[in-house]
């Protein structure tokens, strides 16, 4: 494990620790024992990118100056920040999205003593960020800016999801009104704020900058954070979950995933058939399926797979990706969008920021997890 790793790890017990001792609550053994339990389960067992993605950035902003033990120990805590905001994020994201396993273990919620302690655990890790930032950043000049910047991603963040789930209604009555621009909304405000630019304008910040002069950073990292949704959406399908620690749901869950807009774009009348069935010509479609269940007794009565739970539907919708090539057309999406951003990245005056960004996009280009 990295020197870098290992300190930021330091950091996580020490504001662990504070947490289980916040002297505005009364713990019992009981509840120091559940929220310990509760953050070791769900904080610090992921890739931690978006966490060390602080330090490095600050790092690389300081241009190869030394950094005290304080800056160092500064930027792993608000690192821990986003850590804590993701870890919030999942444990709920899992429940909406009826999830079974995450970072190779059972989803929390999964757990038979955690059920729906989960929607309020979720809110508790809410609730330790500004208990985190208020007892080390109370005094700095940047303190307020850094609140307003945790709710702002928050807002965008809920706004993404709210999006994302409201958007599966639209598609059951019509998967035809999926498409690449409302894909792009649902994974920009759900997922690249939080992810990309969020831990970036977190070291800005720390360096005393302000963000409103680096609007073109920001617009690299969001379009960076739609990338990394896509490998997402496309891991949920193709990625094993050995490697990725979790079992995708997208395609049992009807969502508005990259995979499905692209097959929508690639497919004919009769393989379209095989995904959805229009609500409007269901009727229709429902008396011939009748028809064939007479004359064909055993015959499945619909041909719509996406967005069911049974793994036979589940396995059809796979079977056409690969019929369509999705793999093929993902691996040229990649490879187009690391040129698009290696440009977009080069073009820009700071060569301190153009390090920051190269060092972002290195990490999670043809990623597997
Ligand atoms: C990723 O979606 C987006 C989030 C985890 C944000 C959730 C936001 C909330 C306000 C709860 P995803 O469902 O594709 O992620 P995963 O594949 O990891 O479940
Ligand atoms: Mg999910
Ligand atoms: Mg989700
Ligand atoms: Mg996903």
């Amino acid at each position: 494990m990295s020197d870098l790793k290992l300190k930021f790890l330091e950091v996580y017990s020490i504001l662990k620790s504070e947490l289980l001792n916040d002297p505005a609550f009364e713990f019992t053994d009981d509840s120091r024992q559940w929220v310990e339990r509760m953050l070791d389960y769900n904080v610090p067992g992921g890739k931690l990118n978006r966490g060390l993605s602080v330090i490095d950035s600050y790092k690389l902003l300081k241009e190869g100056k030394e950094l005290t033990d304080d800056e160092v120990f500064l930027a792993c805590a608000l690192g821990w920040c986003i850590e804590w905001l993701q870890a919030f994020f999942l444990v709920l994201d899992d429940i909406m999205d009826n999830s079974h396993t995450r970072r190779g273990q059972l989803c929390w919620y999964r757990l038979p003593k955690v059920g729906m302690i989960a929607a309020n655990d979720g809110i508790l890790l809410r609730n330790h960020i500004p208990r985190i930032l208020k007892k080390h950043f109370r005094e700095k000049p940047y303190y307020v800016d850094l609140l307003d910047l945790f709710n702002e991603v928050e807002f965008q963040t809920t706004s993404g999801q709210m999006i994302d789930l409201i958007t599966t209604l639209v598609g059951e009555k019509d998967l035809s009104k999926y498409s690449l621009p409302l894909h792009r909304r649902i994974v920009q405000y759900k997922t690249a704020y939080y992810s990309f630019y969020l831990p970036v304008a977190c070291a800005l910040l720390m360096a005393g900058e302000n963000l409103n002069n680096h609007v073109d950073v920001g617009n690299i990292l969001v379009e960076m954070g739609i990338y990394f949704q896509v490998q997402d959406d496309y891991l949920d399908c193709f990625g094993d979950p050995e490697v990725i620690g979790k079992i995708g749901t997208d395609i049992e869950d009807f969502k508005c995933s990259w995979l499905v807009v692209k097959a929508l774009e690639l497919v004919n009348e009769e393989q379209k058939k095989l995904l959805y069935v229009r609500k409007d010509l269901s009727f229709c479609f429902f008396i011939s399926a009748i028809r064939i269940r007479f004359a064909y007794p055993g015959k499945a009565l619909s041909q719509e797979n996406y967005g069911k739970q049974d793994p036979a539907c589940v396995a059809k919708v796979k079977e056409l990706y690969e019929t369509l090539n999705l793999q093929d057309v993902f691996a040229d999406y990649e490879s187009k969008s690391y040129e698009k951003l290696i440009k977009f990245i080069e073009a820009h005056s700071s060569t301190a920021v153009q390090a920051v960004l190269k060092s972002f996009l290195a990490k999670i280009y043809q990623r597997q997890k």
